[in-house]
């Protein structure tokens, strides 16, 4: 059974996405428009509403009221669609030219009408073929630095940050990240898929009590700290790039959560296409680890220095005290994602493509491992630099 809509909520086709986008006067009455269902991703329908004579797009996203990856047995809410509006709507404050425009948003029909990006590529797939887009780590490091900045305590008048924390409240798709990737992975769960062979090293991973605690404890993180507007699902099957540019997509797993999360789903996706690839071909994937935490960093820390409300902020060694929980806990939500992208429900194609079929398992029982070392070391690893030497010592062994 699907999740509850209002009779105002149709869902779009083809013709539908176009007649939509007409009505609303984002194109002429006259134009040539094609209309093309693109969505890949596990959840939504993406009309491309294009204009041939004009050359000139939009893209029309809709929620519907179940998992698309899943079908109608998975309701899930279409509240999502005004989350992800709203959060690219206060991104953009922050960084216009790291999301896409929004041109039009409808909370009923769970639709938002946004800048046509199809000039970029998927980063997840430009890297599986061996591109490396230079400015990506740079540009994803300011994206964090400002949005997880300016959303946070650090920069928002309390009572302004509480109504934020309510707007964004979004139970059901945190659901998900809390069952998927801080819970089944972690147990013999139903919802896990992963190859026989791998069955032995996922068993040890069961039986590991002190990395569940440690799991545990990154769990509670997610559900009770409320430190900044996250983006909630910052792989790199979120982000559209070129060599220029970059735009941060999908939201709608937006909510108050930890600093860390954002941060270290996107590190760990990195990895995650380092570990696809051959030695000589990982350096990109390091360099683009160090540069993102270097830009969070020194994004954030300028922020904090030019815009920083709280009474405490230029106590000597805040800022330094808060950067380094972010670490640690970016460190181990990092190796939440490598362990739920081996094992869990949703996989990434950057260790499914792997071949051939002995080489993919290795690569993917490292995952395993280096996510356990990430999660139980997060504490002792305090620098980038001994994350990246964890990860190159575990592949050489
Ligand atoms: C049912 S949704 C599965 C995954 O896809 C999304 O992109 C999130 O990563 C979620 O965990
Ligand atoms: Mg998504």
């Amino acid at each position: 059974m699907a999740a509850t809509t209002t009779p105002l909520y149709e869902t779009l086709n083809e013709s539908s996405a176009v007649a939509l986008a007409v009505k609303l006067g984002l194109f002429p009455s006259k134009s040539t428009l094609t209309c093309q269902e693109i969505g890949d991703g596990n959840l939504n329908y993406v009309f491309h509403v294009y204009d041939q004579e004009k050359e000139r797009g939009l893209i029309i996203k809709q929620a519907v009221p179940y998992a698309k990856v899943v079908g109608e047995s998975w309701p899930l809410t279409i509240d999502r669609a005004r989350i992800e509006s709203s959060a690219l709507i206060r991104q953009g404050e922050h960084v216009p030219h790291l999301v896409p425009r929004v041109y039009y948003s409808d909370t009923a029909m769970a639709v938002t009408v946004m800048e046509d990006l199809s000039h970029l590529q998927i980063a997840r797939k430009g890297l599986l073929e061996g591109k490396n887009f230079p400015s990506l780590s740079a540009h994803i490091g300011e994206f964090l630095g400002k949005t997880l900045f300016y959303s946070s305590n650090y920069a928002l008048k309390p009572q302004v940050k509480k109504q934020l924390v309510k707007q964004f409240t979004n139970p059901e798709l945190c659901d998900i990240t809390e069952r998927l990737v801080f819970t089944d992975p972690f147990f013999d769960n139903d919802t896990n898929d992963f190859e026989e062979e791998l069955r032995p090293y996922a068993e040890e991973l069961w039986q590991n009590n002190s990395l569940k605690i440690e799991a545990a404890k990154l769990k509670q993180l997610f559900l009770t700290s409320a430190e900044s507007l996250i983006h909630g699902d910052l792989h790199t099957g979120s982000i559209f790039a070129s060599q220029e540019e970059t735009k941060v997509i999908d939201p709608e797993f937006a909510f108050y959560g930890p600093i860390g999360f954002d941060v270290g789903q996107f590190i760990a996706n990195l990895l995650l296409n380092a570990l696809g690839r051959e030695e000589e071909a990982r350096e990109p994937l390091y360099e683009h680890v160090n540069i993102v935490w270097d830009t969070f960093k020194q994004t954030f820390s300028e922020a904090w220095k030019k815009d920083c409300l709280e009474a405490y902020s230029k106590i000597d060694g805040y800022l330094e005290d808060t950067l380094a929980h972010i670490f640690s806990d970016a460190v181990g939500f990092a190796g939440c994602e490598l362990i739920r992208r081996t094992i869990g429900l949703a996989h990434v194609a950057d260790l499914d493509t792997i071949v051939p079929f002995d080489k993919r398992i290795e690569r993917k029982r490292l995952a395993l491992e280096i996510g356990a070392v990430l999660v139980e070391k997060r504490e002792q690893l305090k620098t980038i630099t001994d994350v990246l030497k964890q990860f190159k010592q575990h592949l050489k062994e």
